[in-house]
């Protein structure tokens, strides 16, 4: 792994590929067709994308193939994936928000009402990055803020168009049961637009690869779409006193999600720095995805040498990871300092993967420096919220000339007069 010294002249950004021209247009056309034939489009593409041959009936997955999936799940499976959704599910509740009111002397009442989304849908996507993780991190929000009807939608695998076990057994052990076999671009525009089979939802979350990442943005604003994820990160702050074993072993936990995928040391440390590099490349060796992590941890992974903790909290900042891991002798005395990260793990114990699948905290998590301006996924994403307004007989009296004056400054007469209406009407008591 590179040692870099920090200076103003390194460069802490990235810039992620948003997709070519000829990706943006085939996308495009892809759901114009859905929005046009539907469900005989989306067979159409199942089959030429996908390579599997599905008839609309059979886009639903079945009680049949639910049972199936149990079958081949053994108990201990089952009860990780249980005590993750608890979990999960324990710290969302804590995300609710309440509607409320709020009374004026002259008896106006004003409030906040929160109602969730009728409908959501979730891509899940297929082949490997089939995480049931992930699948847990859509849903549980979703279901904590009271969303009625949620759908997952995910590509049909090769060659009998079923769907992962893990998948399916993680959605009924959430109970959801509308599930569709239909991935792509095509599947995001059949939950934004409906098709006769999959009717419409109000907002899409959950990954996918650059089609369905470049279909969310084109069907945003018919629906509501979530964040745009990009490779994963991983930043750690380390001084002196962090373990370079565990700080190898957190940054190849996340270099082994993707090629493209980033990790990070900042440590004002110099032993540290050369240790860790020693230890990374240690540990590659006979992990199963090194391939990929060696190359993530080639072309995206730095170690950068600090020459005091500001200068080091200052990279952090500028980083804007998506996982923060802070390694330092007092953690928590660091963690004011820090304005941009998406999830913070304090301590040697908490290791990334801790928050990937079973703290509690949402994985999905603003990357690619977004940190600085968005936040991770929560119950609030799926609610919406309405204003409410009930002035009292006094408040129009008094605040009516004021109103229409306002009114009368945008050259909006009516509106002068709607309020005024008021007043007309109290003078005939
Ligand atoms: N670290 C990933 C989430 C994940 N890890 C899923 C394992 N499975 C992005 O936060
Ligand atoms: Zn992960």
């Amino acid at each position: 792994m590179k040692i870099i010294p920090l200076t103003d002249e390194v460069s802490l950004r990235r810039s992620i590929d948003q997709g070519t021209e000829d990706q943006v247009l085939a996308v495009k056309s892809i759901i114009s067709e859905v929005r046009n034939r539907g469900d005989e489009a989306l067979q159409q593409f199942t089959e030429v994308l996908d390579e599997v041959n599905l008839s609309p009936s059979q886009f639903k997955v079945t009680e049949e193939e639910m049972l199936n999936a149990y079958a081949n799940t053994d108990e201990e499976t089952l009860t990780v994936i249980k005590e993750a959704i608890a979990n999960i599910r324990d710290f969302h509740s804590r995300q609710v928000q309440q509607s409320w009111m709020t009374t004026k002397q002259d008896g106006t009442i004003l409030g906040q009402k929160v109602t969730p989304l009728d409908a959501v849908g979730v891509y899940v996507p297929g082949g490997r990055a089939a995480y049931p993780s992930t699948i847990i991190m859509n849903v549980v929000p979703a279901q904590v803020a009271g969303v009625e009807r949620i759908v997952m939608v995910s590509p049909p695998q090769k060659p009998d168009g079923t769907l992962n076990d893990t998948v399916l057994i993680t959605a009924a052990e959430l109970g959801i049961t509308e599930i569709y076999k239909v991935g792509g671009a095509q599947a995001v525009a059949a939950l934004a637009y409906g098709t006769d089979t999959i009717d419409p939802v109000d907002k899409i979350v959950g990954p996918g690869n650059i089609y369905v990442a470049l279909a969310k943005q084109q069907v945003f604003g018919t629906v509501a779409i979530d964040m745009i994820a990009g490779p994963s990160e991983i930043v750690i702050l380390a001084d002196s006193s962090a373990n370079p074993k565990y700080i190898a072993a957190d940054l190849l936990s996340q270099a082994e999600h993707d090629p493209m995928a980033s990790a990070v040391l900042v440590t004002t440390d110099k032993k540290v720095a050369a240790a860790v590099a020693e230890e990374v490349t240690k540990q590659l060796t006979n992990l199963p995805k090194e391939e990929i992590a060696a190359q993530s941890i080639n072309d995206y992974g730095a170690i950068y040498l600090a020459k005091d903790m500001a200068e080091a909290v200052q990279a952090v900042n500028d980083l804007a990871g998506e996982h923060l891991e802070i390694l330092t002798e007092n953690p928590w005395a660091i963690l004011p300092q820090i304005r941009h990260a998406g999830a913070i793990f304090l301590g040697e114990n908490s290791s990334e993967p801790v928050g990937d699948y079973f703290a509690g905290p949402n994985h999905v998590l603003p990357t690619n420096g977004t940190a600085r301006f968005s936040s991770p996924l929560t119950v609030e994403d799926f609610t919406k919220k309405s204003s409410i307004i009930s002035y009292s007989k006094q408040a129009i009296e008094d605040n009516a000339h004021k109103i229409a004056a306002f009114a009368r400054l945008e050259g909006l007469e009516a509106h002068a007069r709607a309020v005024e209406k008021r007043l007309e009407d109290n003078d005939n008591e």
